[in-house]
């Protein structure tokens, strides 16, 4: 049977169950990568689960999203990651260096393989053809232990791309339309597969924008054959012998088709505050705007700042906006230093920001109160900038330096005819600046035991739950809406810094919904454990999107949160639930969501019975008197791990029986 592209990886890397979609798989992961904020608790958890050196072909830590380095914390971070990744067999990309899916696609990706990241973004590695899925910290610690990854086996949405870009319209375009087919909410469970002789007429770096931003889709990942074009990038960057051939067999099926023309494509935005709320860029033609920002790992590559080198040459950004832009990576940032073009980005009144994620995470550069804020980024979710009912769009680099020298929200496809300004073709070079001199090299098993791993008092060992008890008897502490995000559960910001102790960062749990003068959520969780009730989450649908951050299982599980219940849940965030025992339950009747609300006491009977082996559970609400069923959506790795209170658990206690 002819077979797709990500059914063909899924099947060399199997390790168990069986390819049928739907049922739980375990494949093999050749790669991990870390990043900085999730990385501290997936090296402090390897370190917990004992799983002694990195077993994967590579597993590389980046330093990325915590460099603005007020106070100790982010310091004591990069020092303890540097000393504990090498010493354990990995390699360390150090502060400064890039964006992680930036440099990973640059100098680590490898068709055909399996990469495991505790970053949503890791799919960027499907623009090269890996099959590159974000997960939580505490999965890719044991994927780089040597344990399998463990998947829904996906449903392949095919989506056939034919014609070519037009002049000023970007491949961020053609993931922007796709948002607006497919939104953010309904597709857990899928993997996006880019097929149709449209696939040639992009680079492997418009491919990344695309896989990168797929994340948004919520779907497993995105994956773009590896041909001549990934042969020509990895070639220039003196990687050629990773090339590997890769496409869907002739006949392949898909379980859904999506066309796209990409001659028919126009510049395209994602409204204020969700990346599925679409417009054109002439819709919003003429809006006013403050700032723009170009970069983050979608949209920083070496052609997408060429791009805006040879625009912004010899012109000046309007003076009523505050433009800047950071680099994916020191090898973009040494590149346009030595060829020029960084001096053309200065001298038009570009601020230049370091190479990382900076403003995209809320490091610095939040926008004023009331103002359009213009980004080339993934993500608008409200106040991600840093402030509170920020106006955020999410556009083209194309789109973005148009509005700049115009100074209002501009269709770059309008260029030409208004200003005269030509569309300027960046062909990618045939040889990109190699210096690795950032990346730290793994230690060799012999000198990794004598190197010292730096702890700063910063660093918290996080705590492994608590078992689950028989009977759940608790209350509902916050009934949200639909589409609630990582980032609304623990925010980013000037919080991020506390990634590394959970009991600080816990604090600010769920603040987004904080009101004046009333307990916090962190406080009211904190006295119903004290008085040894379980807090419970109620939510609408797709809780749980975005980010790969476990910290919105972790800290609410040192809360005392013991059960998420909600129409539906997005696929990392529910497996960081498990992997944090908490117990992920859907509404079977979704009308049972309008029938509770915050306060009501719940009590689950059999929790404990029915996680062992029942497909759903009675929670019977003792405010109202309304029972309503529950569902468990879980598969019997799942149920294990909840059972062992939690993958930490759960490992060692397989690590003593395969041991003994
Ligand atoms: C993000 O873009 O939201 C982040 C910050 O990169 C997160 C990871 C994190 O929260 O540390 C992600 O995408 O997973
Ligand atoms: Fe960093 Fe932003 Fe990319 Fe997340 S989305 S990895 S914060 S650049």
């Amino acid at each position: 049977m002819p077979k797709t592209l990500v059914y063909k990886i899924l099947e060399n890397h199997l390790v168990s169950g069986d390819l049928v979609c739907g049922e739980t798989i375990g494949i093999r992961i050749d790669q991990t990568l870390t990043q900085d904020a999730t990385g501290t608790t997936a090296f402090l958890l390897f370190e917990s689960m004992g799983l002694g050196r990195v077993k994967t072909e590579l597993s590389v830590s980046y330093i990325d999203h915590n460099m603005s380095q007020f106070g100790p914390e982010n310091h004591n971070d990069h020092l303890y990651l540097q000393t504990v990744a090498t010493r354990a067999g990995a390699w360390h990309s150090r502060a400064g260096n890039g964006i992680c899916h930036q440099v990973h696609l640059e100098r680590f990706g490898k068709p055909a393989s399996t990469l495991l990241g505790s970053d949503s973004h890791t799919p960027t590695g499907g623009g090269i053809g890996m099959l590159a899925i974000g997960a939580g910290g505490m999965d890719v610690a044991v994927a780089m232990g040597g344990g399998a990854f463990y998947l829904t086996c996906p449903k392949v949405i095919g989506v056939k791309l034919t014609g070519k870009l037009r002049p000023w319209v970007a491949s961020k375009d053609v993931i922007l339309k796709l948002l607006s087919i497919l939104t953010t909410k309904g597709n857990v469970g899928c993997v996006v597969e880019y097929f149709g002789n449209g696939v040639a007429s992009l680079s492997v770096p418009q491919r990344a924008t695309i896989t990168n931003m797929g994340a948004e889709l919520g779907v497993t990942t995105s994956i773009f054959p590896s041909d001549n074009r990934t042969k020509t990038f990895l070639a220039a960057q003196k990687r050629g012998d990773c090339y590997q051939s890769l496409s869907a067999d002739q006949g392949a099926k898909y379980d859904r088709v999506i066309e796209m023309d990409l001659s028919k494509i126009e510049p395209m935005a994602a409204c204020p505050s969700s990346p599925d709320n679409i417009a054109t860029v002439s819709e919003l033609a003429g809006t006013e705007i403050a700032q723009i920002v170009v970069g983050s790992c979608t949209n920083s590559s070496y052609a997408d700042l060429m791009m805006v080198a040879k625009t912004l040459k010899g012109r000046h950004i309007d003076p009523m906006i505050e433009f800047a832009v950071a680099p994916g990576s020191r090898q973009v940032l040494n590149m346009m230093a030595k060829n020029g073009a960084l001096a053309d980005i200065i001298a038009s009144g570009a601020r230049v920001l370091e190479s990382g994620c900076g403003p995209c995470i809320g490091q610095g550069f939040s926008p004023a109160d009331g103002v359009v804020t213009l980004r080339t980024f993934n993500r608008n979710f409200p106040s991600r900038t840093g402030t509170v009912g920020d106006q955020t769009y999410l556009v083209s680099p194309e789109t973005a330096v148009a509005s700049a020298i115009m100074g209002h929200i501009t269709d770059p496809t309008t260029l030409k005819e208004v200003m005269g300004i030509k569309y300027p073709t960046i062909e990618l070079p045939s040889s990109f600046l190699v210096d690795d001199s950032m990346i730290e090299q793994p230690l060799s098993a012999e000198d990794a035991p004598k190197a010292k791993v730096l702890r700063g008092p910063t660093i918290v060992v996080p705590k492994a739950p608590t078992a689950l008890p028989e009977k759940l008897t608790g209350k509902v502490l916050l009934k949200c809406g639909d589409k609630i995000t990582t980032d609304h559960i623990m925010p980013a910001g000037v919080f991020l810094k506390l990634r590394s102790n959970v009991p600080q960062y816990a604090k600010v749990v769920f603040n987004c919904f904080s009101e004046e003068g009333k307990p916090t959520f962190a406080e009211q969780a904190l006295k119903l454990k004290a008085e040894g009730l379980a807090g419970m989450i109620v939510a609408g649908q797709s809780y749980g999107q975005g980010s790969s951050r476990e910290h919105a299982a972790l800290c609410p599980m040192y809360l005392g949160v013991r059960a998420v219940i909600a129409k539906t849940i997005e696929r990392i965030h529910k497996a960081n639930l498990i992997n944090f025992a908490i117990v992920p339950i859907e509404f079977e009747d979704p009308a049972d969501y309008d029938r509770i609300g915050t306060d009501d006491d719940l009590e689950i009977e059999n929790l404990l019975q029915a996680v062992k082996n029942a497909e759903t559970v009675n929670v019977a609400n003792k405010t109202t008197g309304i029972d309503f069923t529950g569902k468990l959506k879980l598969s019997q790795r799942d149920r294990d791990i909840l059972l062992s209170a939690g993958l930490l658990n759960y490992t060692r206690e397989k690590n003593k029986t395969s041991t003994k």
